[in-house]
């Protein structure tokens, strides 16, 4: 690791602290949903379609009902009626669109393999997946949507009968004369066409719920594997009808979400409500073929892309034509739509923009938010800068450094009307290109080629916004300090793997003054924990960083106040450091913040006018504005040209998160990322065929990346704060957002060599070899 600048930070942020979760988590220890038992736990197995698109004429759960150990076998005929609302909190109103006409099960129509007909329900797992083999269906079974585009036509027969045409949504902003002008004018126009394939968040721990409905305390309690505890029980809640303050909602550790635990999907609701109308306690735990086929997929999209260059290269406008395809239920977040379109000039001066997006149902898996769920503008972008390049015969990393936003260009409005400031692309762009030996890498790849090497090298640069927007602008955290003096923080986000235990402790640590062992964090119960809008759009630096941060802050105020009139001195001349309060310069004049919480709470009497007793605080964080981290990536590959297989050797990536609280953690997300990113761009293929049949039902078919293909990722850093309190700005998304461009740069530079150009990912061994031949022929 290295750090431009030197590091920001204090005693506690910003140092590389061990994560305290990992105790529990790399020995075996952790609680997933899958560890709850219950008295009486009964479980629940899915019957699903195997046709992509039919309407059912008979569904039989006659033979079923009677097997061993079933308790009950819903159908949409018992679970459909009276079911309120599926759509997560964003979308009711209709406020997003996407408005898949969703219900809990398949009410006539079955739209994709995977579609959920009916629920078994039987005292044990093996029973009830035994007894789902005993339901039949007949189907009238149609032609299936499978590819988007076609699905796109005014003409194409209906996914959902219940709407016009197949389009979830719809934007445009039309080419206007000033920027056709800068088209007819322009001495380079360049077009082309990128393509992103089916992939998927593959989570350790699959989706899963235990639902408890106790008619006589009249309190639902479920148990999630979800990044949103309080979104949950808001969904709960309409799906049931029943009042929140009835439903109680409870995450322990999460193996993994990637986006799609953000919102709660279809099976966790259908679940709940089978377990409220029962009164009985119902777990699901989905099992791996359910999550390659059925829980979400994601990135299955296309940009046409024109750019229009000036006669140095520079960028002057753009035409940004995107369709991205969201399945049958994209579940909230799912549809990339317009901020593909709006972020596609990402960290250049690109001055004019026009655009235009679909998104389109087909008969398949819904889409999902997936770690940068509209990361396509990068990849669409980033690729065909790389395009511009060899088209205008200048160097990628050169094209790049005439139109990257510089310092001096910010606050920098881009075309869609977001200002870029705080931002370090070009220093990125340096320091990776310096990191990585851009110029000895150059300077040896055409000696490689001439001894039978393939060699290439990509980059990709971007900027990713942190949300000061709608409900995700606004962030709790609610600290209470015990009468011992330790220090209990609520949460209302709930990690899923990326250390907010940790992160926060730091926090709180840092900036109350107290013993990092001292303070505990809770986090995922929503009857103990402050509302919050959840995890994800890497958030959780920006927005819970400075919510901890603000709460710790009133916190100490507080103690401050109180401690100054018990030591008869004045607040502003004290101190505290590991929990004790001193005058400065007098440290014999002390008092423990343990003494003053036991004041506040238990001896009011001794506190000063006007303070009220108790020393917690719950305070709640609203960003003034968007903020934006940026990294570049830069990537070398060299290409087996016997088997078609990419190698990486090295991978390098100089990131800009501002103040980083953990660089360990840090450096932890951003490897993580990279990982998934590199899988996307090479293995990682949920694959249809033309039927609409999941071809990658198991792991030996959906190729995930493993320690033998991935190199070491070295990261780099540059600290630019933000200017929200803290200058903390979120990372947790960044490298799957920059690895696929960087990735398909460096083998796309490397055939480019022999004259071979390629547009569509996955890279895979087939698609590279076959394009070699291309050239052999
Ligand atoms: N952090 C930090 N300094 C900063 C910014 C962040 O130390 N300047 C720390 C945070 O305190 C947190 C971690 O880095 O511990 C990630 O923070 P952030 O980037 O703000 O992202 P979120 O916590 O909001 O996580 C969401 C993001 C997304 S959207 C997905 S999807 C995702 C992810 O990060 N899914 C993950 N990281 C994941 N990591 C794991 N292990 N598993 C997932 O499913």
């Amino acid at each position: 690791m290295t750090a431009l600048h030197a590091p920001i930070g204090g005693r506690f942020v910003g140092q590389a602290i061990p994560r305290r979760e990992d105790l529990r988590l790399l020995t075996g220890r952790g609680r997933y949903v899958d560890d709850v038992r219950l008295p009486g736990l009964l479980h629940a197995h899915f019957v699903r379609s195997d046709v992509a698109r039919a309407r059912i004429t008979r569904l039989d759960v006659s033979a079923a009902k009677l097997a061993t150990g079933v308790v009950a076998v819903l159908t949409g005929e018992d679970l459909n009626p009276g079911a309120g609302p599926m759509m997560p909190t964003l979308f009711v109103g209709g406020a997003m669109g996407l408005g898949a006409p969703l219900v809990p099960l398949a009410p006539g129509d079955v739209r994709f393999v995977g579609d959920p007909v009916a629920l078994v329900i039987a005292t044990d797992r093996y029973l009830a997946e035994d007894a789902a083999e005993l339901v039949e269906i007949d189907y009238d079974v149609e032609a299936p949507l499978v590819d988007y585009e076609l699905a796109a036509q005014p003409d194409a027969p209906l996914v959902h009968r219940e709407r016009d045409n197949n389009l979830a949504a719809a934007m445009e902003v039309p080419v206007d004369p000033g920027l056709q002008q800068i088209f007819d004018d322009a001495a380079h126009v360049v077009t082309e066409t990128f393509r992103q394939h089916r992939y998927s968040a593959v989570p350790m721990e699959t989706r899963g719920v235990v639902a408890h409905w106790d008619p006589y305390r009249q309190q639902l309690d479920v148990w999630l594997s979800s990044q949103n505890p309080h979104e949950a029980r808001l969904v709960f809640g309409r799906v049931t009808g029943l009042p929140e303050s009835r439903i109680r909602v409870m995450i322990g550790d999460v193996g993994g979400g990637f986006g799609l635990k953000n919102f709660t999907g279809r099976e966790e609701q259908v679940v709940v409500l089978a377990a409220h109308r029962l009164g009985r306690p119902v777990k699901w735990i989905e099992d791996r073929r359910e999550n390659l086929i059925a829980s979400a997929h994601a990135r299955v999209e296309r940009v046409t892309a024109k750019v229009a260059v000036g006669p140095d290269g520079e960028f002057l406008g753009a035409h940004v034509d995107h369709i991205d395809d969201v399945g049958a239920y994209p579940i909230g977040g799912g549809s990339a739509g317009a901020m593909v379109a709006l972020f596609f000039p990402g960290p250049y001066r690109m001055p004019r923009l026009a655009w235009k997006t679909a998104s389109v149902w087909t008969n398949t898996c819904g889409r999902a938010a997936y770690r940068g769920p509209w990361q396509m503008e990068t990849t669409a972008r980033e690729e065909m800068v790389d395009v511009v390049a060899r088209e205008i015969g200048m160097d990628p990393l050169e094209l790049r450094r005439r139109n990257v936003v510089r310092g001096d260009d910010q606050p920098y409005r881009m075309a869609g009307g977001m200002v870029l400031e705080n931002v370090s692309p070009a220093e990125t762009l340096d320091q990776a290109a310096a990191e990585i030996d851009y110029a000895g890498f150059r300077s040896s790849q055409a000696g490689a080629l001439a001894d039978g090497r393939l060699l290439g090298i990509g980059l990709a640069l971007y900027v990713e916004p942190q949300t000061g927007m709608g409900p995700f602008g606004n962030e709790p955290a609610h600290i209470r300090v015990q009468p011992d003096g330790r220090v209990d923080v609520m949460l209302g986000s709930g990690a899923h793997g990326q250390g907010l235990e940790t992160t926060t402790a730091q926090l709180v640590a840092e900036h109350l003054g107290v013993d990092i062992d001292d303070v505990t964090v809770h986090q995922g119960d929503t009857e103990s924990t402050p509302f919050g809008p959840g995890t994800g759009g890497s958030r959780s630096g920006p927005m819970l960083g400075a919510a901890v941060q603000q709460a710790s802050t009133e916190v100490r105020a507080k103690a401050f106040t109180i401690a100054a009139h018990l030591l008869e001195a004045s607040a502003e001349d004290l101190t505290i450091e590991r929990g004790v309060i001193s005058v400065a310069g007098s440290p014999q004049v002390s008092i423990t913040l343990g003494q003053v919480a036991a004041a506040a709470y238990l001896n009011p009497g001794s506190l000063p006018d006007g303070i009220e007793p108790g020393l917690e605080v719950m305070s709640r964080y609203k960003a003034p504005a968007t903020m934006y981290s940026n990294a570049c990536h830069a990537c070398t590959v060299e290409i087996d040209t016997r088997t078609g297989a990419t190698h990486i050797l090295r991978y390098v990536v100089s990131e800009d998160c501002g103040v980083m609280i953990n660089p360990n953690i840090v450096e932890g997300q951003i490897t993580g990322g990279v990982v998934q990113g590199i899988g996307g761009a090479l293995f990682e293929h949920n694959v249809y065929d033309a039927d609409g049949n999941p071809l990658a039902a198991t792991f030996l078919d959906y190729l995930l990346p493993t320690a033998s293909e991935v190199p070491e990722i070295e990261c780099h850093h540059i600290e630019t704060p933000a200017s929200t309190l803290g200058g903390y700005k979120g990372v947790g998304e960044g490298g799957a957002i920059g690895a696929p461009p960087a990735v398909f740069n460096a083998v796309a530079d490397a055939l480019a060599q022999l004259g071979v150009r390629v547009t569509d990912q996955p890279l895979t061994p087939a698609v590279v070899r076959a394009a070699l031949d291309r050239v052999a022929h």
